[in-house]
């Protein structure tokens, strides 16, 4: 293995930083070990936790106005794939990628899992992409794809979602997620009924080419790009298209694809509750999907994401294993810093969460000591956990201070010498 910062340069860094660290775990310790909480095991349980992040958010994203790009920003797969092996050595987080085809398209697979191997990563979840043409495509998408009206435009879309599958097998995936940007602009566009009827006999297509231990992931959105219906836009659509798929289809929350103030945490508590949480997208959004990073708007939010997680984790349904990624787009920051900084929030609402007393909150339920079971709630959220998931970090060969050591390595300065420009542009990628 041949890990892009040398663990040098880390030590070097962290031994500035280790005994403040120490001090302060000490001092959680202490404070924990009070309530019964042994600081020990959580760090335990934090070490276990790790987050996918996008192969699509290692380069700068943007809007359909504009893109940004950034002297060194990976231009490819394999720059891409650098880059999230970066994130990997410092936050110790995200020792996986989910890739997007035909966007992270190379012509020996197996080849790149080594490549990633190499670089300390493996690959989640694989996502298809019939929301954009591809040159010399033979049908378009711009009237749908697995719910369109024109039959070889839905087989077009299922042998595109197959090979998906083929690629994700050679590259060690056992998920593949699915979002259709489907849907219409103008009401009577499309008959919103015969729309899901088209959409779930092709999906049916897709999932009957599943090997025995994968999922597939239907990821709902209320808009965009569609702003009238959307086939699947909610979990209902999506929970109800899983049913009719059978087990291995599951649902994927992307946090920002709900109407701003819709309770997330419920309708997480909702798909576990029916053995239908498949996974997650983590991001952050304030109006539309914003595609923000983690916790940076609304970190209680996701706190609540992770307090229903637990809870799950603690009641399964159906078995409980749902794939935790990122899935943002980085118009304004370095997309390393940005993921660095997402995977310790969601890392450390995670943290927060096992905190909670849940004999405490789980007795004033039932007794409707409202206050007392918000407070159970408030205590652990209230609690600085970031000793708990450095120190986690930093015994697995981590940096103490993530964002710090990122730019002392200079990492995309000298990138920026070696990568080729990227272009002007606008969109996502
Ligand atoms: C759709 C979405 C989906 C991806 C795309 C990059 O908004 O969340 O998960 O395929 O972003
Ligand atoms: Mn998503």
């Amino acid at each position: 293995m041949t890990l892009p910062l040398s663990s040098e340069f880390i030590a070097e860094a962290n031994a500035r930083e280790i005994e403040a660290l120490d001090e302060d775990y000490a001092a959680l310790g202490r404070k924990l070990s009070r309530t019964g909480i042994d600081i020990e095991a959580i760090k335990d349980r934090v070490s276990g936790f790790s987050v996918a992040v996008p192969s699509w958010g290692a380069g700068r994203g943007g809007t359909r106005f504009a893109k940004f790009p950034i002297p060194g920003e990976p231009t490819n797969i394999h720059e891409k794939l650098e880059d999230c092996a970066v994130i990997n050595q410092l936050s110790r987080m995200t020792p996986r990628v989910s890739p997007h085809f035909p966007w992270d398209k190379v012509s020996d697979y197996v080849a790149l899992r080594e490549e990633a191997e190499s670089l300390g990563l493996g690959f989640d979840a694989v996502n298809s992409n019939t929301f954009q043409d591809q040159p010399g495509q033979a049908y378009s998408y711009s009237t749908g794809s697995l719910s369109s009206t024109v039959d070889a435009t839905r087989q077009q879309a299922v042998a595109h979602n197959i090979e998906c599958i083929e690629i994700g097998e050679k590259l060690g995936s056992r998920d593949l997620t699915v979002w259709v940007g489907d849907g219409t602009n103008f009401p009577g566009q499309q008959d919103l009924a015969r729309s899901l009827d088209r959409y779930l006999e092709a999906a049916a297509q897709v999932y009957a080419a599943l090997p025995d231990n994968w999922r597939m992931l239907l990821e709902h959105k209320m808009f965009e790009p569609a702003f009238y219906s959307t086939v699947i836009s909610d979990w209902g659509s999506s929970i109800l298209a899983a049913q009719e798929l059978r087990p291995k289809a599951k649902c994927l929350v992307d946090l920002g694809h709900h109407a701003p103030n819709v309770n997330i945490e419920q309708i997480v508590a909702r798909l576990h509750l029916f053995g239908k949480l498949g996974g997650f997208h983590f991001n952050d959004s304030k109006y539309g999907d914003d595609d923000l990073d983690s916790g940076s708007i609304n970190p209680h939010q996701l706190f609540l994401v992770f307090n229903e997680l637990v809870e799950a984790e603690l009641h399964p349904r159906d078995g409980f294993d749902p794939a935790y990624m990122i899935d943002q787009s980085h118009n304004v920051t370095d997309p390393i810093e940005s993921m660095l900084s997402s995977a310790e929030a969601i890392t450390q609402c995670f943290a927060k969460a096992l905190l909670v007393d849940r004999e405490a909150l789980h007795a004033a339920q039932d007794a409707n000591d409202t206050m007392m079971a918000f407070q159970a709630l408030r205590r652990a959220y209230n609690v600085d956990v970031a000793p708990i998931v450095a120190k986690a970090r930093v015994e697995a060969g981590g940096a103490v201070d993530v964002l710090a050591t990122y730019r002392a390595s200079r990492w995309r300065e000298r990138k920026a010498q070696e990568r080729n420009p990227v272009g002007l542009g606008a969109g996502i990628v």
